[in-house]
């Protein structure tokens, strides 16, 4: 894992949980494959293109077994350029409230890249997807990797309700950034499911089942769930997790990074904002904690509905000690909630509060 521990921060090596600096990921609108962060539960298993199968079985009408050269051969290759994102991205904060479990990801947890392979609508048509009570139905995935806690042992899986896998967006893909898949990105096919949490786009993807309820691994049942406040690992109620689906709008600062020194005068604020499915619609800089807001200006040509959007601003600062405060609205007139502790649940997802960076100017 050479290039990771160069390009990546590396949280932990076995399973592998590693993400940019902040700098790095903010430097570019399609990230690189070496600065992506890579998000593992177990092993990174190592699989033979030639000999990968994929099952399509449930509630279809024709049960499929494809090897990937039928998959690449029999599917129109499309692309969709999305950002994919951890819905514990940001959990650090979180984590700073009051203790949370998992990995403590800074916000580093995301990145955007162009992904291509063929449309899971195409491979469910072909399959004879039941279509009537398509609004009660779920697209669970198994993959292959092994992961291990205190009492099992077992294979990563998630699922998105048909209708979100009947969206021309939903990729089963194989390349990302016009190469193959990389081990550690889910080689030789991943699912992508562009507006929701990274969690549902699972890598090393070996089974696709149509079902009448969600998946019942572990990761779709217990972890990936937004908890009430009151709950902790302790008096949980898995039930009384939601499962999480769709990513809410948020926004960081990525420069000036925390705790640097600049000199006085124009400083350039560069930063992402994102909204799952919706388009962000304004981004506001705060030199005061919020008494007042400068627009940032938008740094991409926009139009693509699944990416993160990139901005900067320009502010005029004296010499002293700054707080710059970041808030994004989307398109439905969302906007972020002001602090993580009205937010905290005891597994760390979804922070979106404001986010502020600390920094001196001479
Ligand atoms: N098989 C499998 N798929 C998986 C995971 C995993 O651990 N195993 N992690 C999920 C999570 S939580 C995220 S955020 C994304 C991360 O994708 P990446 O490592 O390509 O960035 O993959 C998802 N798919
Ligand atoms: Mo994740």
């Amino acid at each position: 894992m050479s290039q990771a521990s160069q390009d990546l921060i590396v949280h932990q090596s076995a399973p592998l949980n590693a993400e940019p600096p902040l700098d790095r990921l903010r430097a570019s609108f399609v990230t690189p494959i070496e600065r992506f962060y890579i998000r593992s539960h177990g092993s990174i298993p190592r699989l033979d293109f030639d000999q990968h199968h994929l099952k399509v079985n449930g509630l279809v009408g024709r049960p499929l077994e494809l090897s990937m050269r039928e998959l690449q051969e029999r599917f129109p290759r499309k692309t969709v350029m999305a950002t994919l994102q951890c819905a514990g991205n940001r959990r650090s904060e979180l984590n700073e409230v009051r203790p949370v479990t998992g990995t403590k990801w800074e916000p580093g947890a995301i990145g955007n890249a162009e992904w291509a392979g063929a449309a899971l609508a195409d491979v469910l048509g072909y399959a004879g997807v039941q279509q009537a009570d398509a609004g009660k139905l779920h697209v669970a995935f198994d993959s292959v990797d092994e992961i291990e806690n205190e009492r099992d042992r077992f294979s990563y899986g998630a699922s998105i309700p048909l209708v979100k896998a009947l969206q021309g967006e939903v990729l089963l893909a194989y390349e990302m950034n016009a190469s193959p898949l990389t081990p550690e990105h889910g080689f030789p096919l991943r699912v992508i499911v562009p507006g929701y949490i990274g969690a549902r786009s699972v890598k090393w993807l070996a089974g696709i089942r149509v079902q009448d309820e969600p998946s019942s691994n572990y990761f779709q049942q217990k972890d990936y769930k937004l908890f009430p406040s009151d709950m902790n690992q302790e008096n949980v109620d898995w039930e009384a997790g939601m499962m999480l689906y769709d990513i809410p709008v948020n926004a960081v600062i990525c420069e000036p990074g925390e705790g640097v020194e600049l000199p006085a005068g124009p400083v350039i604020v560069r930063g992402y904002a994102i909204a799952g499915g919706r388009s962000i619609a304004r981004v506001e800089i705060s030199a005061d904690q919020g008494q007042n807001w400068a627009r940032a200006a938008f740094e991409h040509p926009r139009g693509e509905p699944w990416t993160w959007t990139l901005w900067e601003s320009r502010l005029d600062l004296p010499p002293g000690e700054h707080e710059l405060t970041v808030r994004a609205w989307d398109r439905a007139a969302q906007t972020q909630p002001e602090e993580a502790e009205h937010i905290w649940n005891f597994k760390g997802f979804m922070n979106n509060a404001w986010h502020q960076v600390h920094f001196r100017t001479r």
